[in-house]
C-alpha cells in the first residue's frame, strides 16, 4: 500500500468522573486520532494512546505530534509498499516513542485487514468471541465514596475490579473493598509509587488474597522487583517496565514479575504485543490487557487482543460507558460482564464523525 493522506486530530472526551491516580487526576480524555488513507481511497484509523501531560510515560500528546510530522510521517511517505509489519523496522533508527509508532502500525493493520477482508480478532489469533471485563477504579475522595463506586461496578457486572493504590491509599482501601465483598477477583496498581523499602508495608496485602500488585516501584526498577517478589506472597505484575519483547523476557529471566499486563501502544502496537503474549505462554506467565483511557477505536483493538488464548485474566477492557457519556464509535455495551469481540474487518470499529469533529481541538491533513 502506497499512503496518499494522513489526517492527525486531536480531540477532547470529557470522562464521566474524574479518574485519579498516583501520577495524577484525568477530568477529559485527550486523544491524537490517526486516519490514513492510501492512493486507491482505501482507509484505516487508529488512536495514539499518549497522554496530554508525560506522567504515565515520557509520551505525551504534543510530543507525539511533533514526532509524527518531523520524522516518522517523511519516512513513510517514502515508502512504495508499506505493510503493518514494516511500520516497527522502518521507524526503529527514531528511539523510542512505541506509543506513536503503534499508531501508524494499527492504522495500517486496519487499513490492509478490511482490503483482506478479515478481522484483527482472526488475524492476532484469537480464540473467543467475548472476553470477560475488569475494571480499574481511581483512588476515591473517601473510603464511603469508594465502596459506592465499586458497588455500582459490581451491579453493572464487572468481574474483576483493580483498586488503585499509592502511600496513605493501599491497606485500609483495600480491606474495606474485600470485606464488602470476599469472593470478587481483586487486583491493586500503584503505578510505580512504592519503594524499595515499602517491602513490609506491600506484604500486608498479602492478608486479602489479591490476584496481583501491579507496577509498584519504578519502571527502570527490575531488580528491586525481582527482590520484593521474595518479600511478598502476592504475584508481582509488570506493566511501565514492560516496554518491549526484550524487557518481557528480561524481568522474566530476573524473576521479577509473574504475571504481565500488555498494553499495545507501551510496546510499540499489536504484532509486538501478540510476542510478548506468545512468549508468556511458553513461559507459563498468565497476561491481561491493560488500558489508557481508549476510545471505541482503540478499545475494539484491545479486546481482539485479549480475546487470544493467553489472557487467562480479565483485562482493564471495560465498557465504554465507564468512562464516556458518549464514545466516539458504537459504543462497547457489556453484557453479563462480557464484551463481544468484533467481528467485522479491520478493527471493527469507526467513528461517528459528527461527533468527532464536534469535539476536535485540531485537525491537519497531510498528502504525499
Ligand atoms: O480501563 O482504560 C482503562 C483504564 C485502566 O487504570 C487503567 N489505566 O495505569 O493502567 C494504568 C491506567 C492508565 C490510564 C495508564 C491512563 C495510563 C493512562
Amino acid at each position: 500500500m502506497k499512503i496518499a493522506e494522513l489526517e492527525l486530530r486531536t480531540i477532547q472526551l470529557p470522562l464521566v468522573r474524574p479518574f485519579r491516580t498516583s501520577f495524577g487526576t484525568q477530568y477529559s480524555r485527550e486523544v491524537l486520532m490517526l486516519r490514513m488513507t492510501d492512493v486507491d481511497g482505501n482507509f484505516g484509523w487508529s488512536e495514539c494512546v499518549a497522554m496530554s501531560e508525560p506522567l504515565y510515560s515520557p509520551e505525551y500528546v504534543a510530543a507525539s505530534l511533533d514526532l509524527m510530522k518531523r520524522f516518522f510521517i517523511p519516512t513513510l511517505f517514502a515508502e512504495a509498499d508499506l505493510r503493518a509489519e514494516s511500520i516497527a523496522p522502518l521507524l526503529s533508527p527514531f528511539l523510542g516513542s512505541p506509543m506513536a509508532k503503534a499508531t501508524f502500525e494499527t492504522a495500517l493493520l486496519d487499513m490492509q485487514l478490511k482490503i483482506e477482508g478479515r478481522s484483527l480478532a482472526d488475524f492476532l489469533g484469537a480464540n473467543r468471541t467475548k472476553i470477560p471485563c475488569g475494571v480499574s477504579v481511581g483512588i476515591a475522595p473517601s473510603i464511603p465514596e469508594l465502596i459506592e463506586e465499586v458497588a455500582g461496578y459490581i451491579k453493572d457486572g464487572y468481574k474483576r475490579i483493580k483498586l488503585k493504590i499509592e502511600p496513605g491509599w493501599d491497606v485500609e482501601p483495600v480491606a474495606e473493598v474485600r470485606s464488602n465483598w470476599p469472593d470478587i477477583p481483586l487486583q491493586v496498581d500503584a503505578n510505580q509509587a512504592y519503594s524499595r523499602s515499602d517491602g513490609e508495608l506491600l506484604a500486608k496485602l498479602d492478608a486479602f488474597e489479591l490476584l496481583l500488585i501491579e507496577q509498584p516501584l519504578d519502571e527502570h526498577d527490575i531488580l528491586g522487583h525481582a527482590q520484593l517478589a521474595t518479600q511478598v506472597n502476592t504475584p508481582i505484575c509488570l506493566d511501565e517496565s514492560i516496554v518491549s519483547l526484550r524487557a518481557a523476557e528480561d524481568a522474566l529471566a530476573m524473576k521479577a514479575t509473574t504475571v504481565i499486563n500488555i498494553k499495545p501502544g507501551r510496546v510499540g502496537g499489536y504484532l509486538e504485543a501478540v510476542k510478548i503474549h506468545d512468549l508468556c505462554v511458553n513461559e507459563g506467565i498468565p497476561v491481561w490487557c491493560g488500558g489508557m483511557l481508549e476510545t471505541g477505536i482503540g478499545r475494539a483493538a484491545n479486546v481482539a487482543l485479549a480475546a487470544l488464548p493467553g489472557f487467562t485474566l480479565p483485562g482493564d477492557t471495560s465498557a465504554s460507558s465507564r468512562f464516556f457519556k458518549q464514545d466516539i464509535t458504537d459504543p462497547f455495551v457489556m453484557k453479563d460482564g462480557y464484551l463481544d469481540v468484533p467481528n467485522t474487518i479491520g478493527v471493527g470499529r469507526t467513528p461517528d464523525l459528527e461527533f468527532l469533529d464536534s469535539i476536535t481541538t485540531y485537525k491537519e491533513t497531510i498528502r504525499s
